[in-house]
């Protein structure tokens, strides 16, 4: 299936709705991919890295020459903005930053396997290291706010439609309706995929952005949308310890230093946001200077960087209970984007809602990762059986198992790859 998804340099995140690289995609793919061929997950990164804005941003999308989606490259203008390099073609937004956690686990691939893929592996990986720094640099910097992680585009939190952003997206003045086509629905139900209002709002972000070149200052002062990110945040934390590990096995203290520094940082940015009552971990809008409680996955936060403190107990004990992965209801005790019982839930409808194999292997991957075998043990047989029948879908109905959106796509059967290998 990977096979069928792969342009050579680069694997298409779905093969017809999402015909080139996405950024946070093709971290985790490489994940998978390394069981299978240690080169071609270098090559997958190598890709993501190539295409690095001048500012240190890695664009979420580096666009293929395939057609069929919207907002293409032109689309986006982002040929006017001074830091995009010459000759790459992409967005001008970011994604989650899961490329230093990727290039860990490659490392680790790559050792098992010894001999030459080894040796690829360290040369790539001391390349990678400078690229990979000043990209978590810019997201603390231009894109820091109160120890976590700003976002200007639902896009780049990768979670969408999540209703996390309705509030932040009604503040979003669409000025003058704008004429498009919705690729999007010529493979995929409407039901299934973000409504037309939502599309006049994410377009109308891009517009903002354009009319001041992309720039990181200037753009903050034109956008209806600017949130922090905690599930972004929590992702950071990892990706730079992650990195911290990495610059140590090179012999690179400062650059270990500096990540390390930027893990704790961060780890206390996010748990400094948590409810005390509902304890799950809270977005804030900037614009608006409000707190935003609306509970979905991404107030899991704090299981995701893992860690001994009392609210880390807390949310994993939320999130395998009866409201969440332990609902009565749910076909397999996975995490689903929202709650069954929240009154935000529309079971088909892509993050607001849905069950995400690829999210099912990162809260797999990081119980593991911090000592939680029995829980990394149950998603990972739970989230096998959910993609049993091989169609390997980008999302699932939560209480019926259905396969929703892009059939055959790619980080979904990464999952399946790394937990079978
Ligand atoms: C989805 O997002 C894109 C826009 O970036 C879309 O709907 O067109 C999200 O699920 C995102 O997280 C993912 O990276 C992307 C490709 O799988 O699709």
């Amino acid at each position: 299936m990977l096979r069928d998804n792969d342009l050579g340099h680069m694997i298409k995140a779905g093969p017809s709705l999402y015909p080139h690289q996405w950024s946070w995609d093709a971290a985790f793919v490489a994940i998978g991919l390394a069981q299978l061929s240690v080169p071609r997950a270098i090559a997958e990164l190598r890709t993501v890295l190539a295409g690095q804005w001048r500012t240190g941003m890695l664009p979420h999308i580096i666009f293929s020459d395939e057609p069929g989606y919207f907002p293409d490259f032109d689309d986006w203008g982002t040929a006017v903005a001074p830091a995009l390099p010459a000759g790459v073609h992409s967005s001008g937004i970011c994604q989650p930053p899961v490329h230093a956690i990727a290039l860990e686990l490659v490392l680790q691939q790559a050792r098992r396997c010894g001999g030459e893929d080894l040796q690829v592996a360290e040369e790539f990986a001391a390349e990678a290291l400078r690229r990979l720094t000043r990209w978590h640099e810019w997201l603390s910097t231009a894109r820091g706010y109160a120890d976590v992680v700003e976002i200007h585009h639902g896009w780049e939190s990768g979670m969408d439609n999540s209703p996390r952003w309705d509030e932040v997206y009604a503040g979003v003045k669409v000025s003058r309706r704008l004429e498009f086509a919705r690729m999007d629905l010529n493979h995929a139900d409407a039901s299934e995929r973000p409504s037309d209002e939502e599309y006049q709002r994410y377009i109308t972000l891009i517009e903002q952005m354009k009319s001041v070149q992309f720039d990181d200052v200037r753009v903050k002062e034109v956008l209806d949308f600017r949130v922090t990110d905690v599930f972004m945040a929590a992702i950071l934390v990892l990706a730079a310890e992650s990195l911290t590990r990495i610059a140590e096995d090179l012999g690179q203290a400062d650059v270990a230093t500096t990540e390390r520094a930027r893990a704790e940082r961060t780890r206390a940015g996010v748990l400094a946001t948590i409810d005390p009552v509902t304890g799950l971990c809270r977005d804030f809008d900037i614009n608006a200077q409000r707190w935003l409680s609306t509970e979905s996955m991404g107030g899991f936060a704090a299981v995701l960087m893992g860690g001994d403190d009392a609210e880390t107990q807390r949310q994993r004990e939320i999130l395998l209970g009866e409201r969440w992965c332990g609902h009565p209801e749910m076909a397999f005790p996975l995490p689903p984007s929202v709650s069954l019982d929240s009154p935000q839930l529309r079971p088909r409808e892509y993050w607001r809602g849905p069950v995400w194999p690829v999210m099912n292997w990162l809260f797999a991957w990081t119980a593991l990762r911090s000592g939680h075998r029995e829980d990394a043990l149950a998603w990972r047989l739970a989230g096998l059986d959910q993609l049993r029948d091989l169609s390997f879908g980008e999302y699932y109905e939560p209480r019926t198992n259905e396969t929703l959106g892009s059939p055959q796509q790619s980080w979904s059967a990464m999952a399946a790859i790394d937990w079978l290998t």
